[in-house]
């Protein structure tokens, strides 16, 4: 908790970068600002983390435990947490009674603290006895971690942030990161300004923020990774550019890969032609990679999220281990982790396929190794299901208990609608969350209040595998409690009362850190993740624990601990022996003949529909859809396409279009931002029920998974678009809530002190008053009331004003084009209208120009692409001269790519 006037050091729980966060709480005011100690971020943070005090509101949580009984139905009902603790370790012992093990199951996520998730793990595979323990990881990173244990024995990450910044060349593949990943996008932009020599290049099918920094854009077709990796192995090899002895020292398997690579993508012209892009340009690329000895090429979800996503890895680290530019620094394959402890997840052996620690479940020794320590009844002895095969084994009715922590499948899995489909037929759901009302908590028979950021307290582990602490700066809300309490009283419940006896999480971060020390020593091949050096801290070393990378080790004397942040420096660099962790302690070349996406070519469906994120949103918005600064930025689900295959598809910019593809369909407004490249469409992952009628866009993936990892084709599915007519459009702002469900489509954004809906709707209005107040529930009485309405041009707006303030507006016209929601949105901020903006409210436009700021381009000072259209017009020609004037750009620096396209399309001449 916060001492007074002393910040409390944290972590920010978003993206895997894991940048330091000073909290200093004041009252009911909580300032967040960039921990300059910290190493990842030095002081900076990005427009989410600066807004993460806007996201620690009442609104929504969780606060009780609830329960639903299995056979009711009824409306969920608070109870205690001992009753509920009591039904949930009934029902799934019950069941394994009934059916073995098997038939039960945890979803877990990587937004679990380190201490969480080794609880749930142990509970899983040491005292049910099965793996069938997921977590939303499978959908990020499996492909990595099963491309890293096919190459390198274990699945370890041989790069730090340092060595992206000592690059001469990065390699961008299938990564938004100045989007997803913006404090070290920032990095590698500081360095590339530092050192000219330093070349950027973007592998990604669209144009996207990120490629503003690249020296090159290589927009590949969605899928044709391998061709690109797999042509340039062959393409250093006929160069020469191979370092002979790294390959025959401490490799093998590279004839085989060679000769898959030549047969498959043998010519720059083959790759040009599968890649779809410029033979130069792959020849540029190609060249570039050949001369330029550090390089690290870093990937994300474009790689990952891929039906042949681990082939796309390993096709990656081949071309690293040919040039052996691998432990050394400046240079390897660096996978960008997404969520803030999908490290620490696999350090803990959450997926189902593994065992804690970095031990494997298919090793005999392992397995004994880890039963022995945990003392527990049993282990799991083959890996368990994997996300979506668990959820389709729910629906067959094989798995009857499911126990969801920290994520939201019926938003975020492939073919959404099978998931609820699935829960809904489960005859026991236990749903974990902050939040009182997801799209998955719909489904709960139990609901179980968990802690937030904020609240809870434990470690994560970033891209870089450096440790960090989550601190808790604020007092528990209601009843809610840290999800590792919830696990332990389960086992508590089944009897094991020792192996679940944690006072707290310093307690169980000792046990895992000396898991990952038991028997290692005596391996043949020692397991690298060690952190001998953290073992034995006492409560107050664990509070105090310092940012540090694994790993850390004790046994030679030279504890890490007391100064882990400079140890970085001395610590041995992984693979810089040349030694892997495989049996013979060489790395392996995979073979990666190349394969299409899945049903890659439908009549019916003619687009490739790739999903991803948008730079101010996380996830299924449960915490950013709070902030009013985050909504600011990108306010709408959307669709973006080329313009021609808009056109094609009959839909206009701003109109409204159906998405849909074999399995599910959802209506979004439609973008031709230019940045797409013909035959694909782009929609975003965050919207979903609580926030839109309908623009889940899990519920149109294609659920084909890689046959390795099996992680999900997030990026590819067949999809067709068409217009969704409607007789209006319309958009409300409201200081209280809205019911909305009687309009056909709708979309709600958080404002400051009010709540915008967008909507739109088929049927003919008589009365449009009426309609506000019956249809659409805009109620204030005592109001005095503004209203105009045009029927012939079918226009109608009305404001409700009571002592003079604003409560509410209403806009409605046959076309998309309404009013700026800027200038509204400035009017709730108010005490009182003036006269001015009473005119304004009644012709439908501020009466002064300067009222309207536009749309926010940057979020951070909440700049308006109006203000920075006029500053570009009034000289400012440039982001620098931008950012003197108006501030915009100067804190996190994510808007920059936008800010430099505004300049450059304000510029041309009309
Ligand atoms: N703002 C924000 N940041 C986040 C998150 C968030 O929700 N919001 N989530 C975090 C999490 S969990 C994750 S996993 C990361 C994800 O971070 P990223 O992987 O950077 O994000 P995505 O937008 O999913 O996808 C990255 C890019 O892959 C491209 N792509 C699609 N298909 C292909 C292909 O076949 N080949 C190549 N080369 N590229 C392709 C897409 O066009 C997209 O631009 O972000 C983390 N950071
Ligand atoms: N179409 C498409 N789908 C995707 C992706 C894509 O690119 N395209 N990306 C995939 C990827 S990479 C990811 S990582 C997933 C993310 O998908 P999800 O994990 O489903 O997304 P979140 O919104 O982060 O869900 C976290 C949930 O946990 C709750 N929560 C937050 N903190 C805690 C806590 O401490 N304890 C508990 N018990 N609950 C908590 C939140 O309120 C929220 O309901 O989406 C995947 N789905
Ligand atoms: S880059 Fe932004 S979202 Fe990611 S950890 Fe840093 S502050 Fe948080
Ligand atoms: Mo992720």
């Amino acid at each position: 908790m916060s001492e007074a006037g002393r910040p409390v050091k944290t972590t920010c729980p978003y993206c895997g970068t894991g940048c330091g966060v000073d909290v200093l709480v004041r009252g009911d005011a909580t300032e967040v600002s960039g921990d300059a100690t910290h190493p990842t971020n030095a002081g900076k943070l990005c427009v989410k983390g600066a807004a993460l005090g806007e996201t620690l509101v009442p609104e929504g949580r969780a606060l009780h435990p609830m329960l639903r009984e299995p056979a009711g139905g009824r409306e969920l009902q608070r109870v205690s947490w001992d009753t509920a603790l009591d039904v949930v370790a009934r029902e799934f012992r019950r069941i394994i009674r009934e059916d073995g093990p098997q038939a039960v199951a945890w979803y877990v996520s990587g937004q679990l603290l380190t201490e969480d998730y080794y609880v749930a793990n142990k509970l899983v595979k040491g005292f049910v006895g099965s793996a069938n323990i997921d977590t939303n990881s499978r959908l990020c990173m499996s492909s990595a971690v099963a491309g890293h244990k096919r190459a390198f024995g274990e699945d370890i990450v041989p790069v730090s942030y340092e060595d992206l910044e000592d690059a001469d060349l990065v390699v961008l593949v299938g990564s938004n990161t100045a989007w997803c990943h913006p404090i070290l996008y920032q990095r590698i932009v500081k360095a590339k300004a530092a050192r000219p020599q330093m070349k950027v290049v973007v592998v990604d099918p669209r144009r996207t923020a990120t490629t503003d920094a690249a020296d090159l854009h290589l927009p590949v077709r969605a899928g044709t990774d391998v061709w690109l990796f797999n042509g340039l192995l062959s393409f250093l090899y006929q160069h020469g550019v191979v370092d002979t002895h790294f390959v025959d020292a401490h490799t093998r398997g590279f004839d085989r890969a060679l000769a898959v690579a030549d047969n498959t993508a043998g010519s720059v012209r083959a790759v040009a032609r599968q890649c779809g892009v410029d033979e130069s340009l792959i020849a540029e690329f190609y060249r570039l990679f050949a001369r330029t000895a550090k390089t690290i090429t870093a990937f994300s979800m474009g790689v990952n999220q891929s039906s042949a996503g681990t082939d796309k890895v390993n096709s990656i680290i081949n071309c690293h281990l040919l040039t052996g530019r691998i432990g050394k620094p400046g240079a390897g394959p660096f996978s960008i982790t997404g969520q803030p402890n999908a490290m620490g997840g696999r350090e803990v052996g959450g997926l189902a396929n593994m065992l804690a620690a970095h031990m494997d479940l298919e090793n005999a020794r392992h397995r004994q190794l880890v039963q022995t320590f945990w003392d527990s009844p049993c282990i799991a002895e083959r890996p368990g299901l994997k996300a979506v095969e668990l959820f389709e084994a729910i629906e067959a009715g094989r798995v009857k208990a499911v126990w969801i922590m920290a994520t939201n499948p019926v938003v975020s899995l492939p073919d959404a609608d099978q998931v609820k489909r699935a829960l809904a037929k489960c005859e026991f759901v236990v749903v974990s969350d902050v939040m009182h009302k997801t799209d998955t908590t719909a489904y709960a028979h139990v609901l179980l209040p968990a802690l937030a950021w904020g609240e809870k307290d434990g470690t994560v582990t970033n891209s870089e595998r450096r440790i960090s602490r989550q601190r808790a700066f604020l007092p528990a809300p209601g009843e809610a409690r840290p999800d590792w309490w919830a696990l332990a009283e389960i086992g508590r419940r089944w009897g094991f009362t020792d192996a679940f006896a944690y006072d707290g999480p310093g307690q169980i971060f000792d046990e895992h850190a000396r898991l990952t020390t038991f028997g290692n020593a005596d391996d043949e091949v020692p397991r690298y993740l060690n952190l001998s050096g953290l073992v034995g801290m006492s409560a107050g070393d664990y509070d105090a624990l310092a940012p540090v990378r694994w790993p850390v080790s004790g046994q030679d004397g030279s504890d890490q601990r007391p100064d882990a942040v400079s140890a970085d420096a001395f610590m041995p660099r992984v693979f810089s022996d040349g030694r892997f962790y495989t049996a013979d302690r060489k790395a392996r070349f995979v073979a990666t003949p190349p394969r299409l996406p899945m049903h890659a070519r439908d009549e019916d469906f003619p687009l490739a529909l790739n999903t991803g994120r948008v730079r101010d949103h996380w996830h299924t918005m449960t915490r950013t859809g709070l902030s009013p600064r985050l909504a600011a930025h990108i306010d709408e689900p959307y669709v973006d396409l080329h313009p021609q295959d808009a056109l094609l598809s009959g839909v206009r910019e701003g109109g409204l279009a159906r998405v849909s593809t074999r399995w599910g369909s959802l209506v979004a407004r439609v973008r031709t931002s230019g940045e797409l490249p013909r035959r694909t469409a782009f929609v975003p992952i965050h919207w979903n029920a609580q926030y839109a009628s309908d623009a889940r866009v899990g519920s149109l993936v294609n659920p084909v998974v890689d046959p390795v990892s099996g992680e999900p084709e997030f990026k590819h599915t067949p999809a067709r678009v068409e217009d969704f007519a409607v007789l209006w459009h319309g958009f409300v702002l409201s200081r209280t809530p809205l019911p909305m469900d009687q309009v056909i489509w709708w979309t709600r954004v958080t404002g400051h002190r009010f709540l915008r809906y967008e909507f739109a709707g088929r049927e003919r209005v008589g009365e449009w008053s009426a309609f506000a107040r019956t249809a659409l529930g805009v109620h204030a009485t005592d109001a005095d009331w503004i209203e105009y309405e045009d029927r012939t041009a079918g226009q109608y707006r009305a404001a409700w004003v009571v002592d003079d303030r604003i409560e509410a507006c209403l806009f409605v016209s046959p076309r998309p084009d309404l009013p700026s929601r800027a200038w509204l949105s400035g009017l709730f901020a108010k005490e009182r209208l003036e006269d001015l903006d009473r005119i304004g409210l009644l012709v439908g436009e501020p009466t002064d120009r300067g009222a309207d700021a536009g749309p926010t381009v940057c979020s951070c000072f909440g700049i308006g692409r109006n203000c920075i259209v006029e500053a570009v017009r009034g000289g400012c020609h440039s982001a620098e001269a931008l950012g003197r004037k108006l501030q915009c750009g100067t804190n996190c620096g994510s808007c920059i790519p936008e800010l430099k396209a505004l300049i450059a399309t304000s510029l041309v001449p009309a």
